[in-house]
Parts: structure tokens; C-alpha cells; sequence
């Protein structure tokens, strides 16, 4: 768990892999359907619905072998299909263990560059417990998380009571104030999205379907859309789609995020999860301290002084204390 701003890492849309495989082609996995993947391939606007061959050796042993996100090398074997032949390793990945095999991870998504958390204003009301789970989700991932605001459908009303909801946030993640229904803030958004691969996340009904389609108007590129005008009637498997919404730049829908908030998270990594907290860890009179209740706790100390917010020491003691309710 690096901090904001110091993290440094391969570039996971180039290829690394060398030599390249024998006329391959270089892509993006953007929909797994089973034993087929669309791959989106890097200099060419072409989607081939492949599949893998059978000589990959399965590289990561406890891990799906292809997943959306990943970066493949595919041959082109012709009306539109093609081969996966070779696998980039994975920079990061966003998993959780699969239902019925204790040791398999399912990957929701391979290499993610960011994360966006999507909230409404109102209608449905906000939960900042929420938004803090999907906050730790990222730290525990090292995932640079953005979060936005959606429905401020009018600035001047809406943003000075949006802005003080999320105050103690401000100087820890980017913020964006958006509407999905007028374009406001969109195009700052598109900027901080542009040639990543970007998971969103959030409640149903806050609009990220909406956004979806603010930041591909003409919906050309939407990948859904292509797999489904193939009529191959396949199956999905995997809810995870990687929406392409410019060069390079894609956003992924992922449903089942939710659930893996703080899976795989223990107590002990829990102060690291809230930014905030980091400038103390280290400073408590236990080396063991869970900042609940000791004596010499650097960080009750701070929160006495006003120097970390009461409701994020809240947030991480109640969930420090395993108290699931809120
Ligand atoms: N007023 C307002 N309504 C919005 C905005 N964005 C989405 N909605 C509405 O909120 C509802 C849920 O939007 P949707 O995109 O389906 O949310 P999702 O469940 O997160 O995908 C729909 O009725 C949208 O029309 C917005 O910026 N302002
Ligand atoms: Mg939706
Ligand atoms: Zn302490």
C-alpha cells in the first residue's frame, strides 16, 4: 500500500512481451463469454471473438487463465474470430475466491488503472460507510480510487451542500461533481479517465448507466452492443464489460465489486486502508495499538486535537471492531 501520488508501475496497455508472438496481434480482453473472449485490438478498430489455445500453458496456477482486462496476443484466423496465443502477466488485479473452489480466484477484472465510486447527491441519499468500503477496497488493491458525485444537476444550488457532504474527503481523493443528466463536470472527468482503464463502482440508481452514455454519446464504441450484434448467441459468464469510450480508454461496469469491499482485508491493515490515518501509524505508545481505546494512541491523540475527522475515526472503528451493521 503505496500513498496517493507515489505509486509507480509498468504501463499495462503496452505489450511487454518479447518477441512478440509470430504475426499476433496485440489487445485488450473487453468481454469473457466462457471459452470465448472479445479481444479489442490495440491499432485496428476490430473486436475478434476468440478463443485460447489449447498449447497456453496456464501461467498463474489459482487464477483464471483469461480474464476481462487482460492483455493478449490473438492471431486473426478469419471471419472475425481468433486465436489467444500468448497472455500479458497482470499488473493487478481485482479478484475474489470463486463459489465453489476454495483456492481458484475469479478475477472481475484484470489490471484496472483506477477506480471511479459513484454516489448521487440524492435519490438514492448517499452513504459515505458505503463509499469508505469501496475506499478501503482500493487501498488494500493500490488502486488510485476517484470519487464522483452525480445528480448535481444544478451548480449553483447543489454543489456548496455536495462539497461540505464530502469535506472530509476533499483532501484525500479527487472529487468530481457531476450530472449525468446535463453534462456538467463531464468533461474534467474524461480528462482524469483518458487512457485508462478505469473500474466504476456504486449503488444502483446513482447513474452509471447515465454516465456511461455521457461519455460515449454516439455509443458507437459500446462493446455490448457489437457482442450482441453477432446473434452467436453465447453466453455470458462474467458481468464484467469493458466499455470503450475513447482511444485507449475504457470504463468498466462491474456489478459484483460491492461484495469483495473488504475481503482479504484484516484488522491489522485497516488503519493503512484510510490515508488520513498513515502520518501516525508508527507513532502509538503499542506497537500492537488498534487506535480503539489505548494509552499513548497516536491517532486518538490526533483525533482529540481535531486533526483527523471524527466521522472517518468512526468509520474505521467501527469497522476495526467488526460492527457490519452500518
Ligand atoms: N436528476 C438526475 N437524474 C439522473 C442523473 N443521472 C442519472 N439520473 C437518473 O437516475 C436514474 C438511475 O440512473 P442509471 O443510469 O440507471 O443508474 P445506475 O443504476 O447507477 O446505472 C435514472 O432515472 C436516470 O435518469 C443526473 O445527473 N441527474
Ligand atoms: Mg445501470
Ligand atoms: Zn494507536
Amino acid at each position: 500500500m503505496a500513498k496517493a501520488g507515489k505509486r509507480s508501475r509498468p504501463e499495462p496497455s503496452a505489450p511487454t512481451s518479447s518477441p512478440p508472438p509470430d504475426g499476433a496481434l496485440f489487445g485488450i480482453v473487453v468481454r469473457a463469454y466462457g471459452l470465448w473472449f472479445d479481444v479489442r485490438l490495440r491499432n485496428e478498430d476490430r473486436i475478434l471473438m476468440s478463443t485460447v489455445r489449447g498449447s497456453v500453458k496456464r501461467a498463474r496456477r489459482g487464477t483464471d487463465l483469461v480474464a476481462v482486462g487482460d492483455r493478449v496476443w490473438v492471431v486473426d484466423v478469419g471471419e472475425g474470430e481468433g486465436q489467444i496465443v500468448a497472455i500479458e502477466p497482470r499488473v493487478r488485479s481485482l479478484a475474489r475466491l470463486a463459489r465453489h473452489t476454495r483456492d481458484v480466484e475469479q478475477v472481475i477484472l484484470a489490471n484496472p488503472d483506477q477506480a471511479l465510486f459513484l454516489f448521487a447527491r440524492r435519490e438514492p441519499e448517499p452513504h459515505l460507510r458505503m463509499l469508505d468500503r469501496f475506499l478501503i477496497l482500493a487501498e488494500s488493491r493500490d488502486l488510485p480510487a476517484i470519487i464522483g458525485l452525480n445528480k448535481i444537476d444544478d451548480p449553483a444550488r447543489d454543489l456548496p451542500e455536495a462539497q461540505a457532504f464530502l469535506a472530509d474527503y476533499a483532501d484525500l481523493y479527487p472529487i468530481h461533481y457531476l450530472s449525468a443528466a446535463t453534462g456538467y463536470g463531464i468533461e474534467e472527468l474524461k480528462a482524469d479517465l483518458k487512457g485508462k482503464v478505469t473500474v466504476v463502482a456504486g449503488p444502483s440508481g446513482v447513474g452509471k448507466s447515465s454516465l456511461l452514455n455521457r461519455l460515449d454519446p454516439d455509443g458507437e464504441r459500446i462493446i455490448g452492443e457489437i457482442s450482441d450484434a453477432t446473434g452467436k448467441g453465447r453466453h455470458t459468464t462474467t458481468s464484467t464489460i469493458l466499455y470503450e469510450i475513447g482511444e485507449q480508454t475504457f470504463v468498466a461496469d462491474t456489478p459484483g465489486i460491492r461484495a469483495l469491499a473488504l475481503q482479504g482485508v484484516t484488522p491489522e491493515q485497516l488503519p493503512e486502508c484510510y490515508p488520513e490515518l498513515r502520518p501516525y501509524l508508527g507513532d502509538c505508545f503499542y506497537s500492537d495499538c488498534t487506535h480503539l481505546h489505548e494509552p499513548g494512541c497516536a491517532i486518538l491523540d490526533a483525533l482529540e486535537a481535531g486533526e483527523i475527522s471524527s466521522e472517518r475515526y468512526k468509520s474505521y472503528a467501527s469497522l476495526r471492531r467488526g460492527d457490519t451493521s452500518d
